[in-house]
């Protein structure tokens, strides 16, 4: 038997966070190291306790710390509450009960770069939320982007509209600073965007599925029907896309999605595009910014950028693999 590679879930629970959780412990793929939370969906002490009680419902919380993020985003104003998505605490209507576990003195940004050492070369990194941690990390130790085996994350629009704004992905959004930072650092990443995220639906029949499963799917379909019926609010089809569990998809297979190579640049210092990922891609072989010394070297910081749907079915695989690891609660 293979042994299970070493991961970290830096996240921002958030209801697709949750489930990516499920998800990620349902492989088997994975040695979770450690579940590190940030602000995001939440302010920072909210996406920490729902992370804890996420924990415990999902019985890990005996074995994976969890770590509390930074209080707020690089530069920007303290996160707000996305309340609309993920509900008034993040969890859908759930009230779940704190873990037990001691709160652990190390924060999300140094557990990364403990880890990036401890495993280095080794270690898989996936974000589902806001990248400040992994700035964090990264200007505190700039090795910390080659110790690292891969960086997945879930995030930016490269060539589809944003969701927060026209043009921006929440999660670029919400510190763009970070992403900027993250994405400049020669860090080998692989951005899962809407463009691919919006490919992989998750439909009536499948909450169906879920919900015909039994108690261990019970929370992820209670979660994934409050999920479904805010995209139907904010005028959605009945469906939602899978953001957060198909980042840690790819972390494993990335027939998921399509890949192409280029360099992501991220918009942070006009407010109108704020967090809007320029896509630059590599295979065009041109310069595209001939004026601009600063521009070109940027462009040759490249990463794998999903463009779309690969040709395995991801959500055929969420729906079996999250019944694999039933939760409590
Ligand atoms: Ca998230």
């Amino acid at each position: 038997m293979t042994p299970r590679a070493p991961i970290v879930l830096d996240s921002d629970p958030g209801i697709d966070d949750a489930v990516a959780l499920q998800y990620l412990l349902g492989t088997g793929l994975w040695d979770l190291k450690a579940y590190t939370s940030v602000g995001g969906n939440l302010p920072a002490e909210q996406t920490y306790l729902n992370a804890r009680a996420l924990a415990r419902a999902m019985r890990i919380d005996t074995d994976v710390p969890v770590h509390r993020g930074a209080g707020r985003p690089l530069t920007r104003l303290p996160y707000r509450v996305a309340a609309d998505f993920h509900g008034p605490a993040g969890l859908g209507d759930e009230k779940l009960p704190d873990s037990t576990a001691a709160h652990p003195a190390e924060s999300s940004a140094q557990t990364l770069l403990r880890l990036s050492r401890e495993y280095e070369g080794e270690l898989t990194v996936c974000a589902t939320g806001p990248l400040t941690n992994v700035a964090i990390a990264l200007l505190e130790d700039p090795g910390f982007a080659r110790r690292v085996k891969k960086f997945v994350f879930m995030g930016g629009a490269a060539r589809v509209p944003g969701n927060i704004t026209p043009v921006a992905e929440f999660n670029m959004w919400a510190d763009p600073d970070a992403a900027e930072l993250v994405l400049s650092s020669g860090i080998p990443f692989t951005m899962v965007d809407l463009d691919a995220s919006h490919r992989w639906l998750f439909r009536p029949a499948d909450l169906a599925a879920l919900e015909a499963a039994g108690p261990g799917t019970a929370l992820a379909a209670r979660l994934l029907r409050v999920y479904m019926e805010a995209y139907r609010g904010s005028g959605g089809d009945g469906t939602c896309p899978l953001h957060d569990p198909l980042a840690v998809g790819v972390c494993a297979d990335e027939s998921f999605v399509t890949l192409a190579e280029g360099a992501v640049i991220v918009e942070s210092a006009a407010e109108l595009t704020r967090g809007q990922t320029v896509f630059v891609p590599s295979a065009a072989g041109r310069i595209y910014y001939p004026e601009s010394p600063a521009l070109t070297a940027r462009a040759r910081l490249t990463g794998r950028v999903a463009l779309g749907a690969g040709p395995r079915d991801f959500t055929k695989d969420f729906v079996t693999t999250l019944q694999l690891w039933p939760t409590v609660g």
